[in-house]
């Protein structure tokens, strides 16, 4: 998915998270579950501890493309400057928040236009507090993140309802995390609709993260109707 050579690219549909502190680790990590996964997602735990050089080490140990989950939520210039940063470290991803509005999520799509990134917009969170005000507001933020050209939304693999109905009024690509350590069903979400599904922990810290990512794979497999596998 994503504008001019796509940055990332289906094929298990999924998506590992790493938030790990410790950079050994967090290549280990990659490198076992790169053959499974079709992108890696990296939070502010792994670099604000390690560093941007990270998202590099990341690709080369993992073989797969990076997004860069800074939850971009600030006023435009600030916004755009960060998902700038992500870009110029190598992320061929970048999440914002949709709530922070249209002209935020317009800043964040034109750093990632330039180096031809994914602009990735969450409109629903998948903990308990998101069902607070993400999922009340789900519809709207949906409109928000099209209002500024985002090109992918993070919907909630907690409530796979959720994807379905906003996987259809954004009519773009859906990443869905919180399945397994958080309590969805990679199947399920797979089932719904998500386009790639987010698994973080149970990939991460497992004993054999290459089995628990062949696993989350044969899972989404499961989940996803034939006409789109
Ligand atoms: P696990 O719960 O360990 O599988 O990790 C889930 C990953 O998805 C973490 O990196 C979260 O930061 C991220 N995430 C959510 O869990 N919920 C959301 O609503 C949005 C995200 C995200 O944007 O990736």
């Amino acid at each position: 998915v994503g504008r001019g050579a796509a940055p990332i690219t289906r094929n298990s549909g999924l998506v590992v998270a790493i938030d790990l502190e410790d950079l050994d680790r967090a290549l280990a990590v990659a490198a076992a579950a790169g053959p499974h996964v079709d992108a890696v997602k990296v939070g502010y735990p792994t670099v604000l501890s390690c560093g941007t050089a990270a998202v590099a080490a990341l690709a080369k140990a993992s073989g797969r493309p990076v997004i860069c989950d800074f939850k971009i939520a600030d006023i435009p210039p600030v916004a755009g400057a960060i998902a700038a940063r992500a870009v110029a470290s190598g992320a061929r991803g970048v999440i914002c928040h949709a709530f922070a509005g249209a002209d935020t999520v317009a800043a964040v799509v034109r750093a990632c236009d330039g180096a031809g990134a994914l602009p990735i917009a969450v409109v629903e969170m998948s903990h308990p507090g998101g069902a607070t005000f993400t999922q009340p507001a789900a519809e709207r933020l949906v409109d928000a993140a099209l209002e500024g050209g985002a090109r992918a939304i993070v919907a909630p693999a907690t409530r796979p309802g959720a994807i379905a109905a906003l996987k259809a009024r954004a009519r773009l690509p859906v990443f869905s995390p919180g399945a397994g350590a958080q309590g969805g069903s990679a199947e399920e979400a797979a089932r719904a609709g998500a386009d790639f599904v987010i698994v973080g922990r149970t990939i991460s810290t497992a004993a054999d993260p290459a089995a628990a990512a062949k696993a989350a794979a044969a899972s989404i497999a499961k989940g996803v109707p034939r006409a789109r596998a």
